[in-house]
């Protein structure tokens, strides 16, 4: 499949989570609707209520939508916008980590229970102790061991904390200082809870130096994913305000991550959000992109396309066909 694929015709729907589970792809969007709140750099226009789950037999089979998974009225502790969300698969339940911001409007990641891939949810009476800022991403490394991805800037709030804890004066570091990382946290045994205190992920530029936070062509922004190919850990990333999907390559889940280049230039959107899975000896990059709405940010269509390595191990960079 070298041509992208829209996947949903009649929801917007965004930051696609794509897994296999027993033998089919099943995908985890956000379900963008039209919220009638003005645009602006805090992403308020993103006031998402629900999520709808989806699944297909093959690449270019049909998609099945299972219908409303979790909404946000059943979530105790909501404030308001789910965005972002993943799933994750251990001991015959299935688990869907999701922002959402509480009745303070803080962003928390919440956790939703089910016996199937496709739900219905049930979802913890409270978020993840010690939880903060957007867009979770969990990578199962082996039989056992799960790790969550998180954070995003500026309407996901990762500005607002060092070292896990709340600053007093939110802002991201001077443009020569060293970029805000991602985070990432084992998951504990029954994948509820973080098992120990969220570390950064470091990305490191060809010079071994981390990426400053001035680098906006390579730093994180948001939409986290973690990947394994040839037994080396792929971290990839939206870069927010340049609009580009990157990876940075390590030797574990924690890295440090080598800087590796561009998966996906721009698309029309101001907003990039993808995962990479493998199925049927072949790699995909589910994304999205706003064609489909005539360019509306906030109304996202999901996609998919094929994903090529090179011999040594680089992705070769797709086309987003935007700016
Ligand atoms: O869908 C809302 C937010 O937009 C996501 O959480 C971000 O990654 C961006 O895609």
């Amino acid at each position: 499949m070298k041509t992208p694929r829209y996947l949903v015709k009649d929801l917007y729907t965004a930051d696609p989570s794509a897994h296999v589970f027993n033998g089919k792809i099943y995908i985890y969007p956000s379900h963008d609707v039209e919220s009638g709140i003005p645009e602006n750099d805090n992403g308020d226009h993103f006031d998402m209520r629900d999520y709808h789950i989806f699944s297909m037999d093959s690449i270019d089979g049909e998609v099945t939508d299972h219908g409303v998974a979790l909404d946000v009225k059943d979530i105790p502790w909501a404030g308001r916008q789910l965005w972002a969300p993943d799933a994750a698969y251990k001991d015959g339940k299935y688990y869907l980590y999701f922002p959402l911001k509480d009745k303070n409007d803080i962003f928390r990641i919440g956790v939703a229970v089910s016996d199937k891939p496709e739900g219905p949810f049930v979802p913890e009476s409270d978020p993840i102790k010690g939880s903060f800022t957007i867009d979770p991403a969990v990578l199962q490394d082996n039989d056992k061991d799960y790790y969550i991805y998180f954070g995003g800037l500026w309407g996901g709030q990762l500005q607002r904390y060092r070292n896990n804890k709340a600053i007093e004066n939110p802002a991201e570091p001077a443009d020569n200082e060293d970029a805000l990382c991602a985070r990432v946290a084992k998951l504990s045994d029954d994948m509820l809870q973080f098992d120990e205190e969220p570390r950064d992920v470091l990305i490191l530029d060809e010079n071994g130096k981390p990426l400053t936070a001035g680098d906006h062509d390579r730093r994180y922004f948001e939409g986290p994913w973690m990947h394994k190919y040839n037994g080396k850990y792929y971290f990839s990333y939206s870069t927010g305000n340049t609009h580009k999907l990157c990876y940075a390559i390590g030797d574990n889940p924690y890295g440090p991550f080598i800087y590796g280049g561009v998966i996906l230039t721009p698309v029309v959107g101001w907003t990039t959000h993808h995962s990479i899975v493998e199925f049927q000896g072949k790699w995909y990059l589910f994304h999205h992109d706003s064609v489909p709405s005539g360019g509306k940010t906030w109304l996202r269509s999901i996609k998919v396309v094929e994903l090529e390595y090179n011999e040594d191990g680089t992705i070769k960079t797709i086309d987003g066909g935007g700016e």
